[in-house]
């Protein structure tokens, strides 16, 4: 009896672990004016409200906040004039649904002996799965590098395409913001094209190395699975601070720290040094040590854009025309599949100044090529995408990634 009044403590207590997202709100303003953009100073600083998009002139800036603090935040932005209205009143369903639903999936591929597809979101557990299955169906093309290891040990797998020497590469990697759970089928999509539809990718993979890195921050994407679905950072904890984790897109050695002071509890928190967390030094020590990867591409998530240097000034860079004529032909292709648009341009054009990002750095230090996607969201439900956009994701941003392919810089 004993033991199972522990047992049912336990099972309840890892059932209910998972933050439930209950009662949070989403609020969405106006579309921004130049004006508007310093209002969001005090949101952005705290660490109750949490702004979802990369936000942009001529676009709404959606925020989610709990319960208790929706009254406040409503009237600081009916206040400043932002014109807040409410899109999603409970954030909880929404967490609880998407659960669910893969929970019933891998029931169902449980009882018909099926791999996962691209009909879901996989686990790190499952994405590992997939690469390890990818090296032992192709030995010859494929290979998994381990590029260093996570705050909490997790190892940083880089599947390698290749098949032969002496070749250009492109670099890509996804969820290095926990949270933005459609950048892994975007790469395993790219992974299978690559050897499964080799058939009709021949000449890509002829002309190319490529490197894979679908978890860059595999402690974060982990915790949003076994915690907290919208975790953004690392897991590396602060000195001093009770705010947790480090913004692996501000932690580069770029431009680091820019726009402070800077406290642990942001969202966009640099660190406390450049490449003070362990899963970026080896990210940027992997791209240093292979000189031969001569474009890398970086896969956020979401406000379909194609963003590339500078984001820590408006000043263009001397590649400028090259980066913006290859980001547009990309697009095209893209855009070419079922009419979705992306925004083309520098991050701090776009968007906003961003200091230590990664593609400024392979930019500024390495001089290669880089391009960040954010693809496209779920609708109103943000970061947590239906599983049934996955594909239609994945199928358009292959014709983009194709054409970057075709425009790596030679050896
Ligand atoms: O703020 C960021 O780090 C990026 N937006 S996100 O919503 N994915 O967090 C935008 C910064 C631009 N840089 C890259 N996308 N690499
Ligand atoms: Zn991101």
């Amino acid at each position: 009896m004993k033991v199972q009044v522990a047992l049912i403590a336990v099972l309840c207590s890892t059932a209910f672990s998972y933050k439930t997202y209950d009662g949070y709100h989403v609020l969405k303003t106006k579309p921004l004016a130049q004006e508007d953009v310093r209002k969001f100073d005090p949101i952005l600083k705290d660490p109750t409200f949490d702004i979802w998009t990369s936000f942009r002139l001529g676009e709404p800036v959606e925020i989610m906040v709990p319960e208790a603090n929706v009254t406040s935040l409503m009237g600081k932005l009916l206040r400043d004039g932002l014109e807040p209205t409410i899109t999603i009143h409970d954030m909880g369903p929404i967490i609880a649904k998407e659960r669910m639903e893969i929970k019933s999936m891998r029931k169902t591929e449980a009882l018909n002996g099926k791999a996962p597809s691209f009909d879901r979101f996989l686990d790190i557990d499952e994405i590992n799965a997939y690469l390890d299955s990818v090296v032992a169906d192709y030995p010859a093309l494929a290979s998994i590098i381990e590029i260093g290891n996570s705050f909490e040990g997790r190892p940083l797998r880089v599947l390698k395409l290749s098949n032969g020497p002496g070749k250009s590469g492109l670099f890509m990697e996804s969820v290095i913001h926990a949270r933005e759970w459609i950048g892994p089928p975007v790469l395993l999509y790219a992974i299978n094209e690559l050897t499964e539809n080799l058939a009709n990718n021949q000449a890509v993979l002829d002309a190319n190395d490529f490197y894979f890195l679908p978890v860059a921050n595999p402690d974060g994407y982990s915790y949003t699975w076994t915690n907290e679905r919208l975790w953004r950072k690392t897991r590396k904890p602060n000195p001093g601070s009770t705010c947790v984790g480090t913004d692996p897109n501000r932690n580069f050695d770029w431009a680091w720290g820019g726009g402070g002071p800077h406290d642990a509890c942001e969202a966009t928190f640099p660190g406390a040094a450049a490449f003070s967390e362990p899963e970026m030094q080896a990210y940027a020590d992997f791209l240093t040590n292979n000189p031969s990867i001569n474009m890398v591409i970086s896969v956020h998530s979401y406000g379909q854009m194609l963003l590339y240097s500078w984001g820590d000034t408006t000043a263009p860079p001397p590649n400028v025309a090259i980066l913006d004529s290859v980001a547009t032909e990309a697009i095209a292709a893209l855009t070419a599949v079922a009419g979705t648009t992306y925004d083309i341009g520098s991050i701090s054009n776009v968007i906003y100044l961003a200091y230590g990002g990664t593609i400024d750095w392979v930019l500024g230090v390495l001089d290669k090529q880089a391009y960040a996607f954010e693809l496209p969201g779920g609708g109103l439900a943000g970061f947590n995408p239906p599983p049934s956009l996955i594909v239609p994701v994945a199928t358009e941003t292959w014709e983009a990634i194709k054409v970057f392919a075709q425009n790596i810089p030679p050896l």
